[in-house]
């Protein structure tokens, strides 16, 4: 789409919007960016700037809405029915990327498979460039974007919603269960703003999908790609599948299951999709073992730290809330040492109970939380008050048996010890460095 002389508001000044600013002024649109938010707390915008409301839509063609701007607003609906074009910032930035698009969608998992899917193909020796909601705006990553060079984005369903012409040459789909139901009303609407993703895929494109998740499954009559499925269960066809120890790639093994680093059932199925999705895109069956087998993982989500005396120790500082302490938990057979706490986010700790009792040897407390969390957990399993870090990794070392698992999965915010998760994650890493073996 030509936007030229076009006079363009670009809702939200986060990553996005600013990256969406640029794009637009460079391609010779007269852009105003527009917030919530007050200039002084907006510095550096380059441009004019309306406060939110009618008015940033007054003498305006087109309108770009960040992924955390929702569109249902009334002041959008009018703008559209006087003919304001509304579109989101990944729809207005494919009007310029080059090169095809591998999008990757989904409930949970969408990080870790599209940062594999980018680690696949990159080990294979195929161009491409990351980003999207795992973090580097789509917008900026036009400069950068080549017609021989896939773009592997993650899209979430705040992008997908205000996408209209967005082409995904290879989508997959990994998983729909709810989330985001503040923002999409129902989990039809939060369904099918992610289904947008097959919208404009043709018979030579590719879906994949899970064969295992209901709403993925319905996903296959909405588009007019090719589909592949797959399954951490059982055989599908054609698709990427468990079968026994196996990583299967139609009929073929590609991978066995005793050798994966990455933890959990959840993460096979972000293995099958990567694989299938980067094996479409070019990446070679014989690659793709190696491949996931020397992916790092994703920061700070069951990411495998080191081994010390025979225990090994594993930074979930990602785990912010109960459900994915849950999936932690589910990753591990048993000899656990799982650090708890942080800032309270009005949980429910008692679902965990179950879990520790059975593979938990004890459960380190640290943080505000330490108290709640030690009365919601009863008698299930040994507790020990640590206060913080440095003393709960100190008391595993201390105590731990070869075989054992460290794991900091804290279930709660951070932000009465640190800064943010990613700093949680960093202090327990550098703990752990520092262990003598
Ligand atoms: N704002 C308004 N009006 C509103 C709402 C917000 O003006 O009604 C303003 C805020 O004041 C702020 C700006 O919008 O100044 C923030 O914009 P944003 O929330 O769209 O955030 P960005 O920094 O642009 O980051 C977005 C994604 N954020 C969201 O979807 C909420 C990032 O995903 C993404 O990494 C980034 O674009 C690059 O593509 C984050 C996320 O939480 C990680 N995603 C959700 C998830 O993963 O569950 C979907």
């Amino acid at each position: 789409m030509e936007v030229n002389g076009l006079r363009v508001t670009v809702f939200g000044m986060g990553k996005s919007g600013r990256a969406t600013v640029d794009l637009l002024k460079a391609h010779g649109a007269v852009v105003r960016a527009s917030d919530v938010k007050t200039t002084a707390e907006l510095p550096g915008l380059g441009v004019e700037f309306v406060p939110q409301g009618s008015a940033a839509l007054e003498n305006c063609d087109l309108a770009v809405l960040s992924p955390g701007v929702p569109p249902n607003q009334p002041m959008f609906e009018d703008a559209a029915r006087r003919g304001v074009k509304i579109v989101g910032d990944v729809e207005a930035a494919s009007w310029f990327l080059r090169g095809p698009i591998l999008g990757i969608t989904g409930a949970n998992g969408k990080t870790t498979t599209t940062a594999l899917v980018g680690h696949l193909l990159q080990t294979a020796g195929i161009a491409c460039q990351v980003g999207g909601n795992i973090g580097t705006p789509v917008a900026a990553m036009v400069e950068s974007s080549r017609d021989d060079q896939w773009n592997v984005l993650e899209l979430s369903s705040f992008q997908l919603e205000t996408s209209d012409t967005l082409h995904v040459k290879i989508a997959a789909a990994l998983n729909v269960t709810p989330d985001h139901l503040d923002r999409h009303g129902s989990f039809e609407n939060y369904a099918a703003a992610k289904a947008r993703i097959f919208r404009n895929q043709t018979a030579s494109d590719f879906a994949v999908l899970n064969a295992e998740n209901e709403p993925t499954v319905r996903y296959a009559a909405l588009t007019q790609a090719r589909v592949h499925w797959f399954h951490a269960g059982a055989t599908v066809k054609p698709g990427f599948y468990r079968q026994d120890d196996q990583l299967m790639a139609d009929g073929v093994p590609f991978l066995a299951v005793p050798e994966v680093k990455l933890r959990g059932r959840h993460n096979l199925e972000n293995i099958l999709a990567a694989a299938c999705a980067a094996h479409l895109a070019g990446a070679p069956l014989e690659s793709l073992g190696g491949g996931v087998l020397s992916f790092p993982g994703v920061e700070h989500r069951i990411e495998f730290v080191r081994t010390v005396n025979g225990t090994a120790y594993y930074n979930d500082s990602k785990a912010t809330n109960v459900d994915a302490t849950v999936k932690a938990l589910e990753s591990f057979d048993r000899g656990l040492w799982v650090i708890l706490g942080g800032k309270d986010k009005n949980s429910d700790y008692t679902v965990l109970r179950g879990l520790l009792r059975d593979r938990a040897k004890a459960v380190l407390l640290i943080g505000a939380a330490a108290e709640k969390i030690a009365t919601h957990l009863g008698d299930c399993v040994r507790l020990e008050q640590c206060g913080d870090l440095a003393h709960a990794v100190a008391l595993a070392h201390r105590e731990a048996l070869p075989g054992d698992t460290v794991l900091l999965a804290p279930a709660c915010a951070s932000f009465d010890q640190f800064s943010g998760y990613e700093q949680r994650g960093r202090v327990f890493k550098q703990l752990v460095s520092a262990l003598e073996n």
